[in-house]
């Protein structure tokens, strides 16, 4: 699944995890067709790096871009790749408003806490008090939770990875495509530049699907769990406007 570009990502990111997870996801799937599309960052590169049809579009933009594309072609698996900077700050209205109309389409969030190409800025996920290049006397702000705000945004899949962990991120990247409506996974990608954070590997928990949104929210609250957190069945957005429109 590799093109000839060369991978610049430093030696140790959390990038390639996902993307060799990724690639085992796919295989998973067989013969479906998948089409992927990525932001803005270090992130962004894996569209260049994947042998799939893929888009490269602007800063926060995947959700958008995708729910047109999806609309065009339902019969697509529509993956996004979004940084914490592309999706959590730039573009943060465009994948709230994807996962209220649950639109069929899938978002892994690679989350190392900084714009990592930009050098290591805090992002809206940056814990409070973290040093960095922006805040070498420590982040004054509090952090957005990106489970929580997509529990609360209505996502119908919600779920945390490591990027790290390989086979689990691989069964969960492939449970979110199949997944009929809005997916999203928060994937802990550790920036060995800026926000190195692979000594987390020991600690993390793994929990199974919580059957509220009340419940999934507790288990989210703490970073070092993942799992899927929640998921349910409802109409996704493409549905209803063939169902308004095609009458
Ligand atoms: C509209 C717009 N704003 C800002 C930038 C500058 N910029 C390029 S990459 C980047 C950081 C991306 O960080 P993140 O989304 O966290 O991805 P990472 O590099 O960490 O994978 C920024 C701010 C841009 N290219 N376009
Ligand atoms: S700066 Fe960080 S996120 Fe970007 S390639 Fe290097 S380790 Fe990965």
């Amino acid at each position: 699944m590799k093109t000839s570009a060369k991978i610049t990502w430093c030696p140790g990111c959390g990038n390639f995890g996902i993307m060799r997870a990724f690639e085992k996801a796919v295989k998973m799937i067989g013969n479906a067709r998948v089409v992927v599309s990525s932001g803005i960052g270090c992130h962004g590169k894996i569209a260049d790096y994947l042998k799939v049809p893929s888009f490269h579009v602007i800063h926060g933009r995947v959700p958008p871009f995708l729910t047109g594309f999806k609309l065009a072609n339902p019969e697509m698996i529509s993956v996004g790749f979004v940084g914490d900077g592309d999706a959590m700050n730039e573009g943060i209205e465009h994948l709230i408003h994807a996962a209220r109309r649950n639109t069929d389409i899938s978002i892994f969030l690679h989350n190392n806490g900084v714009f990592g190409l930009t050098t290591g800025q805090v992002t809206a996920t940056s814990p409070k008090g973290q040093k960095g290049r922006s805040t070498p006397y420590g982040n004054p702000e509090n952090p957005i939770e990106p489970c929580s705000l997509m529990l609360m945004s209505g996502a119908t899949f919600v779920a945390r990875a490591f990027a790290g962990d390989i086979q689990k991120l691989a069964q969960i990247m492939y449970d979110a495509m199949k997944h009929r409506g809005f997916s999203f996974v928060e994937i802990l990608q550790p920036c060995v530049s800026f926000n190195n954070f692979w000594g987390i590997r020991d600690e993390i928990k793994w929990v199974e699907r919580a059957d509220s949104v009340q419940t999934a929210l507790k288990l989210c609250s703490d970073k070092k769990v993942c799992g899927v957190f929640y998921q349910k069945e409802d109409e996704t957005f493409e549905e209803a406007i063939y169902r308004i429109y095609r009458r």
